[in-house]
């Protein structure tokens, strides 16, 4: 009774620093991967719709791009696309780390960011499962300190995206402050982005858990090919650019030892996802220093517009 008398829905800001989990949150609350997580700090570059459907409501978050002092055309857009979501949202959210026992810079400026938001403001105090149990009220108030006094939290509240903890507290308070509006996404829907953006991220994920340093960070992928088949797996033909010749050497491994292992893995999630059988096949380009390049960024997918 998507559009029925009554029917709530609203944008949910996901905004914090990098790797405080707010990809991995937006998958426990919609039950689906619909974003790529890893341990790397920038692993989400675009806003992606996660959408929650509930009894006479519809909760789309919004996961973002980690707040951070960009280095590169591409940080900038990314950021840029945080600060979009913020801007069309009804409930903002900072996510914060609980297993920090003190706010670190990357928090402060992220919270001066939010307090700035027009709508109701909820701090999300995440990785509480790291905190022994007595120690979580000290640290919702060493983090509930970030607002401004002349714009203090609506409400604070502490969750694991891991565990599962304290994500119903988070869904009812956020519920509680959702205007009337319709159903922004069919019943089925649980994100805005296509199958096709989820295979490129698949593969950018294996990228960030099996390589070091920066040299995932310099990586891109896109997917050239999608060929379904009458009979044999279904073809998906990926290029995963790297910024330099020596990374395309780290990247390619001995043998071919480190792309095969990318290869398999994102594979294996792709097919988890898909519920198909997948030929993936990658490419390694170099694209030079395409961070910092605004045609490429744009063919990339990685411009303004693709990240929002
Ligand atoms: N122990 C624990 N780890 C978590 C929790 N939530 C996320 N993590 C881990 O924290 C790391 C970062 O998680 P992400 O979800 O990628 O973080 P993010 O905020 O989306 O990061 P960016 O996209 O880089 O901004 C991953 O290794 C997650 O497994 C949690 O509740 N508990
Ligand atoms: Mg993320």
């Amino acid at each position: 009774m998507s559009d029925s008398p009554g029917f709530m829905s609203g944008f949910v800001a996901l905004l914090g620093r990098p790797n405080v989990g707010k990809s991995s949150l937006c998958n426990a609350l919609v039950g689906e991967k619909v974003a790529i997580t890893s341990p790397a700090p920038q692993t989400t570059r675009h806003r992606i719709a996660a959408v929650q459907h509930l009894p006479g409501a519809q909760i789309v978050w919004l996961d973002t791009p980690g707040l951070h002092r960009p280095r590169h055309l591409l940080g900038r857009s990314m950021v840029r696309a945080a600060a979009g979501a913020l801007a069309g949202a009804d409930v903002a959210c900072l996510v914060v780390d609980g297993g920090f026992a003190a706010p670190g810079e990357g928090d402060r400026r992220a919270a001066w960011q939010v307090s700035q938001a027009a709508c109701p403001r909820l701090l999300v105090v995440n990785k509480v499962d790291l905190v022994p149990a007595g120690a979580v009220p000290e640290r919702l108030m060493a983090y509930a300190a970030l607002a401004p006094r002349r714009a203090p939290f609506d409400e604070v509240l502490a969750v694991s995206a891991a565990t599962g903890v304290g994500c119903a507290g988070l869904v009812a308070a956020v519920r509680r402050r959702l205007p009337l509006g319709p159903a922004y996404f069919p019943e089925d829907a649980t994100t805005d982005r296509p199958e096709q953006f989820l295979c490129a991220e698949l593969v950018r994920e294996q990228s960030l858990l099996l390589l070091r340093q920066e040299v995932p960070h310099a990586v891109a992928v896109t997917v050239d090919e999608w060929q379904e088949r009458d009979a044999g797996p279904l073809f998906i033909g990926v290029t995963l650019y790297v910024e330099r010749d020596s990374q395309k050497g780290i990247v390619i491994g001995r043998g071919g030892s480190m792309l095969r292992a990318i290869g398999q893995a994102a594979r294996l999630e792709i097919e988890r996802r898909l519920g198909t059988p997948v030929y993936l096949e990658i490419r390694v380009r170099v694209r030079e220093g395409w961070r910092d390049r605004a045609g490429s960024l744009e063919t990339m997918g990685l411009g303004d517009r693709g990240l929002r």
